[in-house]
């Protein structure tokens, strides 16, 4: 059989490559030609421990190809973003542009017997529209949504759940939960996952599987803004939220998550969204957990200001220009590059637009900084912007920074929105 995957990106790729490691016959489809060329040559355009070595050999063994459309294949999986957007004066409805378009460009070349499997996270429904979609496509061919198990095509919901930076180990390692339109579309899609998943296929309906990936990042969500609003909290009554936190999950049946300068990343700020514009009346603590984490780079550049205010006022003979602010880490979360929607860039973004002294940046991770918002800012060393800061913003927990003591740092002007610092002063 054949498996076509449709998006090569952070999902997409790894699991096309994956499953072609298990000697099947895989075509990756993307509409991006730098990056069908780049995989085509045995390498990769993102960023994934492990994933190089994996699409190489895919490659090079001649099970995986890509292509930049559709080609007839056996079996179907959708990989393409599901961003929101803007609509009617809510700003943040679902946007299932890339879903409709993927459908519309595989439908030309599916025939009786194929399994089509979305894997994008997805608003309650959109596997029912992505079918309605095909059926528009392709009259002469017959769909679940009108001819249950007579159907021709099979149709499935199966969420990704892959954490970023371990994706290569958690595809296979990971449970799935599997949602076909009917019981042999879940039956159907179980045996493609089979190939490669080693954790348990457990099956449902295609409504219920959407909105449990929906629901595990909204659960994650929810619990990093109960951790968020404790940091701003404890700030308000001088308590180190950090002891507070260890100490209170010390309780059998406490297990608070850590502060930090805020959410990012491309699913857990975006997918609970997909609840509250669906129930936005039912939603309400869902909603809140959203506006509290996205509240916090704010609640930050605030704490930064207050801190060069502070050095001021002990420095009479300078002035803001002369104040050099460092920010310790830009990524959106430890130990990776990754620094789409990070609330560490967000935060040195606004301190380099409003700051006019000097403003230094630790990243160890990268080896230059990216073009766009950050201005004159300076890409330095860690023990650089030790020495030669006033201001230090902690703003993500890399391992290197874990091993800079507070008198390393000097005890004032810190702002550590990670507790690297915090616990040892
Ligand atoms: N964060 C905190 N405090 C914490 C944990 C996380 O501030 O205690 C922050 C991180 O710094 C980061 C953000 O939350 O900015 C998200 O990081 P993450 O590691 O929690 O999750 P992601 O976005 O890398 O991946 C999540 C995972 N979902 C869950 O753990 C429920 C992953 O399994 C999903 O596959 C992925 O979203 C996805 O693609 O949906």
């Amino acid at each position: 059989d054949t498996i076509s995957v449709i998006g090569l990106g952070y999902i997409g790729l790894p699991t096309a490559a994956v499953i072609a490691s298990r000697r099947q016959r895989v075509i990756g489809v993307d509409v991006n030609q730098h990056a069908v060329d780049t995989i085509n040559r045995g390498d990769i355009h993102i960023v994934e421990p492990e994933l190089d070595i994996v699409v190489h050999a895919a490659v090079r063994e001649g099970y995986l190809r890509a292509a930049t459309s559709p080609e007839p294949a056996d079996a179907f999986l959708i990989a393409v973003p599901t961003p929101f957007k803007a609509e009617n004066g809510n700003s943040h409805v679902p946007d299932l542009t890339y879903i409709k378009s993927a459908s519309q460009s595989l439908a030309p070349v599916l025939k009786a017997g194929d399994l089509v499997i979305l894997e994008s996270t997805s608003p309650v429904g959109a596997t029912e529209q992505m079918a309605a979609w095909l059926a528009e496509a392709r009259p002469d061919l017959t769909f679940p949504q009108t001819h249950g198990e007579e159907s021709d095509i099979r149709i499935a919901h199966c969420p990704e759940r892959v954490l970023p930076g371990h994706v290569v180990r958690e595809l296979v390692e990971n449970d799935r939960v599997i949602g076909g339109m009917t019981a042999k579309c879940s039956a159907a899609a179980t045996a493609l996952y089979q190939i490669f998943v080693e954790g348990e296929c457990i099956t449902t309906t295609a409504r219920t599987a959407e909105m449990a990936k929906l629901t595990e990042n909204s659960f994650r969500d929810v619990n990093i803004a109960f951790a968020n609003e404790l940091s701003i909290i404890c700030d308000k009554l001088d308590i180190s939220v950090w002891e507070l936190i260890r100490l209170s999950n010390r309780h059998p049946r406490v297990n608070i998550l850590q502060p930090g300068p805020g959410v990012g990343g491309h699913c857990i700020a975006v997918d609970p969204w997909f609840i509250v514009s669906e129930t936005p009346d039912e939603a309400r603590l869902i909603r809140t957990a959203r506006e509290v984490n996205d509240g916090k780079p704010q609640w930050v550049i605030d704490k930064v200001n207050e801190a060069v205010g502070k050095f001021l006022s002990a420095n009479p003979d300078k002035t803001a220009r002369d104040v050099t602010i460092a920010c310790f880490g830009l990524a959106f979360k430890p130990d990776i590059d990754d620094l789409r929607e990070s609330p560490a860039l967000k935060i040195t973004e606004s301190i380099v637009a409003k700051h006019p002294g000097k403003t230094l940046v630790v990243e160890p991770n990268i080896a230059e900084l990216p073009v766009g918002k950050l201005g004159d800012a300076q890409l330095v060393d860690m023990n650089d912007a030790l020495g030669a800061a006033d201001v230090k913003v902690m703003l993500v927990d890399h391992k290197p920074f874990k091993t800079i003591t507070v008198n390393d740092a000097g005890r004032d002007y810190l702002i550590d929105t990670r507790g690297v610092w915090a616990e040892k002063t």
